[in-house]
């Protein structure tokens, strides 16, 4: 597929208009990307991981738990990550192979405040206005509300540069310059999706009930993720997966060849009994 072109799915999708409104608008929401059973499972996978622990910071959110390496942990997490109507959305902002940076569930407290307005690929530190180099999915487990802590976002903030960036973190961008926040009112199961270059952030949770949801952020196959997936994933797990997941967690070349292993390609490592050619041709 051309790079910036738009894949094909189900006739009844129209990925064109969601990939439309995140050039112009710099968000789009999907709404359905799980169905009740998923979400159900969602529930049921992340459930007995939470009540544990808190954000160590105020960007994680000191009252808000994170469920790390979300991809590996259940069925359910895999096929959202690689959803066929996702992954067209994605293919027309990041090249061929494009891999999962991140993935995990949020589970904001009531009591929490609002999360500190940022951007997600800020530390690829390629100068601004430019392309995405990243795209950010923020998934709806409960419904999310104004009260309940929706993410907000700043539309249009993907196009600012590096100096209207830089004035905004300072407090010093005049106030008719800032967009209007909008908060991402949508229910359960939706997803909403924007480039890596939005101002953004998790809302206050000020109802009376926890807002789950969860983050999987997507990045240019020739850039570092994240979360170490090749470490934090065993291979037996990736080798279970879909293709199309294990290539978003890097079993995949980015041609020429990056990502090979010892000038093989990398799902090979998948293979039963697959063992690295430095052990293989050890020489005594
Ligand atoms: O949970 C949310 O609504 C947004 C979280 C977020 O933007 C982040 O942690 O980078």
């Amino acid at each position: 597929m051309a790079d910036g072109a738009v894949a094909a799915v189900k006739p009844a999708f129209d990925a064109g208009g969601h990939v439309r409104r995140m050039r112009e608008d710099g968000y789009t929401i999907v709404e359905g990307l799980m169905d009740a059973d998923q979400i159900a499972a969602f529930r049921a996978g992340v459930e007995p991981l939470l009540g544990h622990y808190r954000g160590r910071n105020d960007f994680e959110g000191r009252t808000t738990e994170r469920v790390y390496t979300l991809v590996a942990r259940g069925k359910v997490y895999e096929q959202i990550v690689s959803d066929p109507r996702l992954l067209a959305i994605l293919g027309a902002f990041l090249k061929p192979n494009f891999l999962l940076s991140a993935s995990h569930a949020i589970c904001i407290y009531p009591g929490e405040k609002a999360q500190s307005l940022h951007t997600d690929d800020a530390f690829y530190l390629v100068p601004r206005p430019r392309p995405a180099l990243a795209v950010s999915v923020i998934g709806a487990v409960d419904d999310f509300t104004a009260e309940n802590g929706a993410t907000v976002v700043l539309p249009g903030t993907h196009r600012w540069g590096a100096d209207e960036i830089e004035a905004f973190r300072d407090g010093r961008l005049p106030k008719d310059k800032i967009p209007e926040p909008v908060p991402l009112v949508m229910p359960a199961g939706s997803i909403a999706a924007f480039p890596g270059t939005l101002v953004h952030g998790a809302g206050a949770n000020r109802s009376k009930a926890p807002r789950l949801g969860y983050t999987n952020q997507y990045c240019e196959p020739w850039l570092r993720t994240q979360e170490n997936f090749y470490l934090a994933v065993p291979r037996d797990r990736v080798a279970a997966m879909a293709p199309e997941t294990q290539s978003l967690l890097g079993y995949s070349i980015t041609q020429p060849f990056l990502g090979m292993v010892t000038a093989s390609h990398p799902a090979k490592t998948l293979d039963p009994g697959w063992t690295p050619a430095i052990v293989r041709q050890a020489v005594e």
